[in-house]
């Protein structure tokens, strides 16, 4: 079959940068359809570092201005792979150079500025889509098919967590790459806006929207050495955000997540209890989707572990991988979303979340801040 290129576009070239070169690689390998990614260019303002990549990775070609970049003729898809600030602007442009546009979460820095930017893409008519990875790890992706198929009856409660504690030395710096997260001008928020945003993200795509939410959040280094201009600084993050909130199907939200727990490194939990089934799962155990069945017979009724690993179609994605029992990781889900990406653009359908279903994130996003701030509970869509 003769393939079509999909010629990607990278800006930034950090963390991020490696998790979806790697996905871009993988995909049509694993994935294969009409679509032959292409590294076509990477883009970073030290073009020493941009060439390196470049080298290392594959991409034919390099830039160290990101409008070259978006305005070049030669690529069909921009990957926006740089701190939150830039998020709008370069998106604005590439959907006016008519580029598809791949945009690391969250979104934008609040909601108001993600509308400007879902504006952008339905007046250019490209296709878009936020890197929200974590609902295509397989057991995710299980846990959806299970409560759409409604075996989970009413839903009570929505639980989820997310737990590092990489800033707790009160003498690393803010600002500067790798730090960019906690420095409010580049970041827009602290844990919130990073960790809280995935854990929005799948339970809304889980279990649909929230209608309040009552918050708090603390930051409990008032002030670090900003690594650009060498000065202290007001650290105008949130080191930790906790809320809770009701959910538009009348179940109740519980939301926590902090960079101060000592010994939690990246531990994403969620756990739904409905009337008939709960269902529990660990980034720490990414591929295990625990569940107790209360329609079981109640001699053998208990929590299960299921190892997510089958490669019948049962299991989400797995038919592509391995064999029963040999587990694929966190590198994947990037490669899961890829793969889905491109049979949108094929099929017509778009994957999610498009640049206007992930403003549900930032509205939610919006009223915790502002819960936090006014000490009160606040509407979701009001702020
Ligand atoms: C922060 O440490 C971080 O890398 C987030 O930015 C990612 O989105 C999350 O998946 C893991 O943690």
């Amino acid at each position: 079959m003769v393939k079509t290129p999909f010629r990607i576009g990278m800006i930034g070239y950090g963390f991020m940068g490696r998790a979806h070169t790697n996905a871009y690689k993988q995909v049509g390998q694993f994935f294969p359809g009409k679509h032959q990614v292409v590294l076509q260019a990477v883009c970073a303002r030290d073009e020493a570092k941009a060439k390196a990549f470049a080298e290392q990775w594959g991409y034919a070609h390099t830039e160290t201005d990101w409008r070259e970049l978006v305005a070049r003729p030669d690529i069909d898809a921009v990957d926006i792979c740089v701190p939150n600030n830039l998020h709008a602007e370069i998106a604005i442009e590439a959907a006016k150079h008519g580029k598809a546009i791949l945009c690391e979460k969250p979104l934008a820095m609040n909601a108001a500025e993600g509308r400007t930017m879902i504006a952008a893409v339905e007046a250019a008519g490209v296709p878009n889509i936020v890197w929200y990875n974590y609902r295509r790890i397989p057991a995710v992706t299980l846990a959806k098919r299970l409560i759409d198929s409604g075996r989970l009856g009413k839903i009570f409660h929505y639980r989820a967590k997310f737990l590092q504690d990489w800033t707790i030395k009160s003498d690393l710096p803010q600002g500067g790459q790798g730090l960019w997260r906690l420095d409010i001008d580049a970041a827009g928020a602290g844990v919130s806006g990073d960790l809280l945003a995935h854990c929005i993200d799948t339970a809304v795509w889980l279990n649909g929207g929230l209608k309040d939410v009552c918050a708090q959040t603390e930051t409990f280094v008032k002030e670090r050495m900003h690594a650009l201009t060498g000065k202290m600084q007001k650290v105008g993050i949130d080191d930790a955000c906790t809320f809770f909130g009701t959910f538009e199907n009348g179940s109740l939200a519980n939301f926590e997540s902090t960079r101060y727990a000592r010994g939690h490194k990246a531990q994403y939990t969620f756990e739904i209890n409905g009337e008939n089934m709960s269902i529990f799962w660990d980034l720490h155990d990414l591929h295990r989707l625990q569940i107790f069945d209360y329609t079981d017979d109640s001699a053998i009724r208990g929590w299960k572990s299921i190892h997510v690993t089958d490669n019948s179609p049962d299991h989400p994605y797995m038919d592509k991988w391995w064999v029963p029992g040999l587990a694929v990781g966190y590198d994947t889900s990037f490669t899961h979303q890829v793969a889905d990406f491109l049979h949108g653009l094929e099929t017509g359908v778009p994957a999610g979340p498009t640049f206007k279903e992930a403003l549900e994130t930032q509205l939610i996003l919006d009223a915790v801040l502002e819960s936090a701030k006014t000490k009160q509970w606040v509407d979701v869509g009001i702020v």
